[in-house]
């Protein structure tokens, strides 16, 4: 049986991950950070099917500890401090773990088994900031715009560096932003289709908002684990970006999503200009040639899709009802 180790189990795409190795029969071990409340709600429904070991990015001898006790064929670096406006704030922590957790995930496998551990980089598409190409490819130039984008260059070059210092498979998967009704609530979809829902339900007036021209390539996230697991499994590593190859911006994600439940988003919508970036990535769009052509990938879920199911997921929670699964496509 294969065994897979993720960190960041608990965050989104750590939840759909773990689900998507169970079915594929690997024992699945995640790392979580201790905690004084326990922040497992996306991964409750997986107690007793996978395993879970406390260990933190920034401790190198408990990544150690964790590597030897799950012994797995893959890891999947998925922690990390993801929320763009937070690394402004906290830009030396983001860094710590962001990007220098990724080299302690490296030498954790360096030394147990570079020859036979596969690892994912959760790269991001945020590495291209201010872009210079449209649409983005693998070989853009990366120009990042936050510490958070910093980071992750950081991430993806030692990833690399490892892949031809010592020639251990090392992937890195360029995520576009990638969405579902396990988002986090301050990422701006998520923050709308939830305001959209309260708004329908009465339990709130309006929905405050920054920059809503910027443009972004958004998919679900159901879709892009499945591309992370299709890099490890090829005969080489190699870097992908992972995207729809279609924009939007922010102000057509609000009128989908207010149009859903019959409201003309005009009346509610406020711009607040503390949501407002210092420096903002205007436009991302990716293109996912290569990802189509060598994983055989394809995205399923189209941007109207996601945008439904997550603002009928929300209306449902709120009212009470339970979050559909995820691979409840109908919406
Ligand atoms: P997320 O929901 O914010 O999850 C982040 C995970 O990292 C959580 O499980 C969190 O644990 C864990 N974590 C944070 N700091 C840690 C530390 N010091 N030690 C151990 N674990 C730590 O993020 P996501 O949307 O699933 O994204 C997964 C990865 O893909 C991230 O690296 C993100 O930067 C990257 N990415 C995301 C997107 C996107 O659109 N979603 C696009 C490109 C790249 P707690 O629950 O304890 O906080
Ligand atoms: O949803 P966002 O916060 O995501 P952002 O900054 O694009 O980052 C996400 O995607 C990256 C991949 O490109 C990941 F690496 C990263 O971890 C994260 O998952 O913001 C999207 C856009 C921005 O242009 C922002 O300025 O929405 C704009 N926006 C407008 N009003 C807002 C808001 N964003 C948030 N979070 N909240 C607002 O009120």
């Amino acid at each position: 049986m294969k065994r897979a180790l993720i960190t960041g189990v608990t965050g989104q795409d750590g939840s759909y991950l773990a689900e998507l190795l169970l079915e594929k029969g690997y024992e699945v071990h995640g790392i979580v950070r201790r905690s004084s409340t326990e922040s497992f709600e996306r991964i409750e429904h997986l107690a007793g099917k996978i395993h879970l070991h406390q260990a933190d990015l920034l401790d190198q001898l408990s990544i150690i500890d964790v590597m030897k006790e799950s012994d797995p064929h893959e890891v999947y670096n998925l922690a990390a401090q993801s929320f763009v406006p937070t690394s402004w704030k906290q830009p030396v922590l983001t860094g710590e773990f962001t990007s220098i957790g990724v080299t302690r995930v490296l030498e954790a496998i360096r030394l147990l088994g570079p020859d036979r551990i596969r690892f994912y980089q959760a790269s991001s598409s945020e590495m291209f900031g201010k872009v210079q190409e449209v649409p983005q490819k693998e070989n853009t130039p990366f120009y990042p715009r936050s510490p958070y984008g910093v980071a992750k260059v950081y991430g993806h070059w030692i990833t690399v560096n490892y892949r031809e210092s010592y020639n251990m498979f090392c992937c890195s998967g360029i995520l576009f932003n990638h969405e579902s009704e396990r988002r986090g609530r301050e990422f701006v979809t998520r923050k709308v289709t939830d305001g959209v829902a309260r708004i329908k339900l009465g339990l709130s007036s309006e929905l405050r908002l920054g920059n809503l021209d910027s443009k972004r390539d958004w998919g679900f996230a159901g879709d892009y684990v499945r591309a992370m697991w299709l890099m490890l499994q090829q005969d080489q590593a190699d870097d992908y970006v992972v995207a729809t190859g279609e924009t939007h911006t922010v102000r057509r994600l609000v009128e989908l999503a207010f149009a859903a439940v019959d409201l003309d988003w005009q009346k509610y919508v406020k711009i607040d200009q503390t949501l407002v970036r210092p420096a903002e990535v205007d436009l991302l769009i990716g293109d996912p040639a290569k990802a189509k052509a060598k994983l055989g990938w394809t995205p399923e879920v189209s941007f109207e899709q996601l945008v439904e199911r997550m603002v009928k997921a929300d209306v449902a929670r709120l009212q009470g009802k339970p979050i559909p699964d995820f691979k409840a496509r109908g919406i």
